[in-house]
């Protein structure tokens, strides 16, 4: 039987400039152009955007000027061949969002978080996709009585509805975290988001994005993570990476910490069948010590380990490890996938 081809993307923030919490950027600005010509070089279909990635100057203009900037940039994609895959409303970046946006102790941050998401939700109906990414970056604390838990899923809540209401197409996938910016966020794992979005106006159109290093951070096995948002029909994206343990968000090369890991979880996306229903994107980050001419190194990379993953999981011998696990000879299982990986 044919397989489908998997499709791949990356947001221009994989191509960053080096900067970490206790130094500068090291590399230039890479042009917008030239992140876009390296995904068309690598090999990538999609583009993931934050709002301000695809309309830098969005929050100075009218509505109608931001539709037209959007429809502009998705001409530039197409030239390329590309497509939009999702947009983010970027709030965490922003002055109002200081103390996180739809979550604010602010009313009227609150009230800015709430219409530039709905901008960001015709920036993504511009630019030609109907998916929208939550990453609740500082929706949560630092000092915990700072805000109000049960009043802070309300307002998440109220934010996801207000964001549907702005297009019946869209439909958001939201990115939990369990901490980073923050010390304790408020959606940290894909239970919590799952059960978020059933409370919605309409459930149907909301559903999450995985990343690697956030299941990680939070404890949890990433590949199970996806299998449980799989079951539920409920995997609208992937942000693949790895993160050796608990520290800060590593964002490193796919398998670079736990390549068994990354197995998993390859096994699990194509065990569904997810390379014909989303792209498999990468939240890497290039090393402070590469230089600007080989800081795309990380995606290609993330992009090979991921195919020669594919081919171990079509190569696995399934009917073996049917044995083991009808036996429940479950050490001659563990023997046969690290065999395997290591063959
Ligand atoms: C950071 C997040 C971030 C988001 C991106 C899209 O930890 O993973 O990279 O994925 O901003 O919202
Ligand atoms: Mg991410």
């Amino acid at each position: 039987m044919a397989h489908a081809e998997y499709r791949f993307s990356v947001g221009p923030w994989n191509l960053g400039r080096g900067a970490d919490p206790f130094g500068p950027p090291v590399r230039p600005a890479v042009p917008f152009a030239d992140v876009l010509r390296t995904a068309v070089d690598l090999g990538f279909h999609a583009i993931q955007f934050h709002d301000d990635d695809a309309v830098p100057d969005l929050e100075t203009m009218t509505p109608a000027q931001i539709t037209k900037a959007a429809e502009s940039m998705r001409k530039m994609l197409a030239d390329m061949g590309l497509v939009a895959e999702f947009v983010a409303a970027r709030l965490w970046e922003h002055p109002h969002g200081v103390d996180g946006g739809y979550t604010s102790n602010d009313p009227a941050a609150r009230k800015w978080a709430i219409d530039r998401s709905k901008r960001a939700v015709d920036v993504a109906m511009a630019l030609g996709t109907e998916l929208m990414v939550m990453w609740p970056a500082r929706e949560g604390t630092g000092v915990r009585e700072s805000k109000d838990p049960v009043e802070a899923s309300r307002q998440l809540i109220a934010a996801i509805d207000a964001m549907l209401s702005a297009s019946p197409k869209v439909r958001i996938a939201i990115e939990p975290k369990p901490n980073e910016p923050v010390d304790t966020a408020f959606l940290p794992t894909i239970g919590h988001a799952l059960a978020l979005g059933t409370r919605c106006a309409d459930p149907a159109r909301v559903g999450v994005l995985i990343e690697s290093a956030h299941a990680i951070l939070a404890g949890l096995d990433p590949s199970d993570e996806m299998g449980f948002a799989l079951a539920a029909g409920k995997l609208w994206g992937v942000h693949l990476n790895d993160q050796n343990g608990l520290k800060y968000d590593q964002d490193k090369v796919f398998g670079a910490a736990n390549l068994r890991g990354a197995f998993d979880q390859v096994r699990v996306l194509e065990r569904a069948g997810y390379a014909s229903t989303g792209y498999v994107g990468f939240d890497v980050k290039a090393q402070r010590t590469q230089p600007a001419e080989k800081a795309a190194a990380h995606l290609a990379t993330s992009k090979a380990v991921f195919l020669k993953l594919v081919e171990k999981v079509r190569t696995f011998p399934e009917s073996v490890a049917a044995q083991c696990i009808a036996a429940r000879d479950y050490e001659a299982l563990e023997r046969l996938v690290l065999e395997h990986l290591l063959g």
